[in-house]
C-alpha cells in the first residue's frame, strides 16, 4: 500500500534505524542524512518517512508530505550555510534515480554547472 514501509527498502530501513546513517535533522515525516557517496562538500538527501518510490509518487499520492520534504531541504541548507546550492529529485532510472524511495538531493558547498549531466 502507499506509504507503507518495504521490506527491501535501504531507505525505510534507515528510517527503522535498522541500517546505520549519518542523520543531520529528522522531522515527524522525514529524515535527512549525508549522502554515503557525497558529490560536493554539503551532499545531504532528505526523505519522507513514508514509502513512495519517488518524487512523481509522493507529488501525486503525499502532496503535503512532498511540501515537508522541500521543507526540510531549505532547513538543511541554513544549517549547513549554504548560500547557494541544487535541489535534485532524479526520476526514473534515466533520470539517475537508483533507490526507489523518494529523496531530495542537497547539494551544495562548491560551484555548480548547468546543464547537469
Ligand atoms: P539517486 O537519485 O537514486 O541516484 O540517489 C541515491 C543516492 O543514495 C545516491 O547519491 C547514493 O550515494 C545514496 N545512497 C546513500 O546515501 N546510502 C546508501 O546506503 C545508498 C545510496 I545504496
Amino acid at each position: 500500500m502507499a506509504g507503507e514501509p518495504q521490506d527491501d527498502c535501504l531507505f525505510c530501513k534507515i528510517v527503522a534505524g535498522s541500517i546505520p546513517a549519518t542523520i543531520v535533522r529528522e522531522t515527524e515525516t522525514t529524515v535527512a542524512f549525508r549522502d554515503i557517496n557525497p558529490q560536493a562538500p554539503t551532499h545531504i538527501l532528505v526523505i519522507p518517512k513514508a514509502h513512495y518510490e519517488n518524487a512523481a509518487a509522493l507529488a501525486a499520492g503525499a502532496p503535503e508530505l512532498a511540501a515537508d520534504v522541500l521543507r526540510e531541504t531549505r532547513a538543511v541548507a541554513e544549517e549547513e550555510k549554504l548560500e547557494s546550492y541544487r535541489t535534485v529529485f532524479n526520476t526514473g532510472s534515466g533520470a539517475g534515480q537508483t533507490v526507489w524511495h523518494a529523496h531530495a538531493h542537497v547539494l551544495g558547498g562548491r560551484g555548480l554547472e548547468w546543464p547537469p549531466g
